[in-house]
């Protein structure tokens, strides 16, 4: 997750700014360290045969002329950076265009809920810590918090933007080339900030079209005894905080897992999507992720087996 190198239209400015200061900063503290060096190397070669006590404080001519040169680099220098990040603020205020997507993403304690807002309301859908964006166009975020405040962070996309109980920002993101951009809840929000990663998934147009329509699907039917049975378990375990569209699992305060599986990790990038992580977690999610508001369940060994291979068919 580096925010040196930028993929998008709204990122390359600021990694540019990001690039002047550093570049400045840097500069700053090489100049002002050598100058000190110089400096004491020759005021200990001067004072050395003397005693210091006796010394006085010696104004030379051109002594407060350094003062004011000094201080007009840096002013020059300073009024230069700030002349730059308002043209840059200026320039990441709005899109280009405007935007044909928009996407609600809520931070949540310790994960994010995503859903595709459409005029067609048969087209929304919800998912979880893995936001799909088409290349090439920008995209509107709606940011929500919905417990205490979080932000989102994406650098190689977007800066930060916090998400406030109570209120509706919003900001815009756009990807050039596909690619999958890490993110990162960047206001500390608890115990498991560090652990609440969000993903940017960019792809072509038609790509990403495919992938909305393979959302839109309700959850594949269980053919297996076994994956009978695990359904019946989810739907009575799981059900009242998880949704899977097209069963009787309806809640809606944890990630939606009608499509789990086409997710890359679990539990907003702190585990690989693999089965034996997801065993590991629904076994122990306080284990992985302490605090988490997903509780131990007391599953059976033979319970968790069934409701991981049910989960596997959620494609
Ligand atoms: C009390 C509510 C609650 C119950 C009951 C519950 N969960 Fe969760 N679950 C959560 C929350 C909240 C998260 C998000 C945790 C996080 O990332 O910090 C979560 C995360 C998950 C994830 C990771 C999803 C993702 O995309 O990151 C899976 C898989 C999961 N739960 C499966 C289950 C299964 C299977 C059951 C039933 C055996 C279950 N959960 C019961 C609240 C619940
Ligand atoms: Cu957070």
């Amino acid at each position: 997750m580096s925010y040196l190198s930028g993929a998008g239209v709204k990122a390359d400015p600021v990694v540019a700014l990001t690039w002047g200061v550093l570049v400045i900063s840097i500069a700053v503290v090489i100049i002002v360290s050598i100058l000190l060096l110089a400096g004491i190397q020759r005021g200990r070669s001067r004072v050395a045969a003397v005693d210091i006590e006796l010394q006085q404080v010696e104004r030379r001519g051109n002594a407060l002329a350094l003062v004011y040169w000094g201080t007009a680099i840096s002013t020059v220098v300073l009024f230069g950076a700030l002349v730059w990040t308002v043209a840059v603020l200026a320039a990441i205020n709005a899109p280009h265009a405007k935007p044909m997507l928009t996407i609600e993403v809520t931070g949540l304690q310790w994960w994010w809920k995503v859903r595709y807002l459409s005029d067609d309301p048969s087209r929304t859908i919800t998912t979880a810590n893995e936001i799909h964006i088409p290349t090439g166009q920008p995209v509107r975020v709606r940011l929500i918090g919905a417990d205490v405040i979080h932000s989102f962070w994406i650098p190689a996309l977007t800066g930060k933007t916090d998400t406030i109980p109570g209120q509706t920002n919003v900001t815009w993101l756009e990807a050039q080339r596909p690619g999958v951009y890490r993110g990162q809840c960047t206001e500390y929000c608890g115990e498991q900030h560090a652990h609440m990663a969000a993903f940017v998934v960019a792809d072509t147009p038609d790509v990403f079209q495919t992938w909305w329509n393979d959302q839109l699907r309700p959850a594949a039917q269980p053919t297996t005894a076994q994956e009978v049975q695990g359904q019946v378990e989810v739907q009575f375990r799981c059900g009242a905080c998880h949704m899977v569209r097209g069963t009787d699992a309806g809640g809606s305060v944890a990630p939606d897992l009608t499509h789990l599986m086409s997710r890359k990790t679990i539990a907003a990038g702190t585990l690989d999507n693999t089965i034996a992580n997801l065993a590991g977690w629904i076994a122990n999610p306080q284990a992985i992720k302490p605090g988490t508001r997903m509780p131990v369940l007391n599953l059976s060994g033979q319970e968790v087996s069934d409701i991981t291979t049910y989960l596997q068919l959620l494609k």
